[in-house]
């Protein structure tokens, strides 16, 4: 059964919400953070440097009286590659679509003309929005009053401020239910086992990706690739086989990335392993290469075989 079929013999329930709420705010400010602890699963990673999401993700959350699908955003940013005008326009383009905007903004950093940018784009579009002043775990009481009192400002017009912890999840309780009263009646979009629209080659890919900006430093988090070359899946008893490819664009990166004696290939491939096994519950093997695909960041074309496109499934 496909999805619209469902939702086609899904009976109007009264009292039901659901919509589609969009999650934005510049990088690092949590909004990957705050859906994976809505959803109670790591759907979408994480890393504590900026640009990490790079693609529009949903994540569907259900509970007896609502389903809310969260659409996560890379962080809005100024562009200097054209990567970076994908992702900033995947953000700027989520922003009207939903029924709710969800903005963060970080407790433990000043505002700037960014957040302002972001803020002015949220106004113009019409969407009523929720304002989120997050990470408050990392300040004192006295610098978040004087946060708090920048942010109140800042967000004037919000349906609701509130402060929030995403990582210590505090403070969630409170902004779902201002979703949900803000949110229209209507039905289930998706079946209620449905997590996500990307696939799971996708998902792959992304943990993958995770690891390798975990554990590498300067420019290779942002000038890395991943895709997924074949995955093979025999039986139960067989571990799932999975060959991926990392892509570069020096070869100077491809050393770093391999490191001494391909420790931390073999550092990045373990710890994705690890985490695909604890997922699936499944025994796997990871295979990874690395490849140079020269200035592939600047590239429209390589953007695309990389996956850096609107189609991507
Ligand atoms: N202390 C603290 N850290 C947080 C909180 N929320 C998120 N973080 C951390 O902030 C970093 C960035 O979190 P992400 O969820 O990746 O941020 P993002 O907004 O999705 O970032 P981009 O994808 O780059 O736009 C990570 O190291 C998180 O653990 C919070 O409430 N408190
Ligand atoms: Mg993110």
């Amino acid at each position: 059964m496909t999805t619209e079929d469902s939702t086609l013999f899904q009976p109007p329930v009264p009292g039901f919400k659901s919509g589609y709420v969009v999650l934005v705010g510049r990088p690092n400010v949590g909004k990957s953070t705050l859906m994976n602890a809505f959803l109670g699963e790591k759907l979408a990673i994480v890393s504590n440097k900026p640009q990490t999401t790079r693609h529009r993700l949903l994540g569907i959350y259900n509970d007896e009286g609502s389903q809310i699908v969260f659409l996560d955003t890379p962080g809005i940013h100024k562009p200097k590659e054209a990567l970076n005008q994908f992702m900033v326009d995947q953000a700027l383009s989520s922003i009207g679509d939903g029924d709710l905007i969800v903005v963060l903004l970080p407790a433990d950093e000043m505002f700037g003309q960014g957040d302002r940018f972001i803020m002015e784009r949220v106004r113009q579009s019409g969407v009523p929005f929720l304002a989120l002043l997050n990470k408050i775990d990392l300040v004192k009481p006295d610098r978040l009053q004087i946060a708090w009192n920048h942010f109140e400002e800042l967000t004037e017009g919000a349906v609701a401020q509130v402060a929030i912890s995403a990582l210590k999840e505090a403070g969630l309780e409170e902004v779902l239910q201002v979703i949900k009263d803000q949110l229209p009646e209507g039905p289930r979009f998706y079946p209620e086992d449905v997590l996500t629209d990307r696939s799971e080659n996708f998902l792959l890919a992304e943990l993958i990706r995770e690891k390798v900006i975990r554990f590498t430093r300067e420019e290779i988090p942002y000038a890395t690739a991943v895709r997924i070359v074949s995955v093979e899946e025999k039986d139960p008893e067989n571990p799932i086989v999975v060959h991926g490819a990392i892509a570069v664009e020096r070869e100077s990166q491809k050393g770093m990335l391999i490191g001494k004696g391909g420790e931390m290939l073999k550092r990045i491939g373990t710890n994705a392993r690890e985490e695909m096994e604890r997922i699936h519950d499944r025994k796997f093997f990871l295979d990874l290469k690395v490849e140079v695909r020269k200035n592939w960041r600047k590239d429209p074309k390589q953007l695309r075989r990389l996956g850096y496109t609107e189609d991507l499934a």
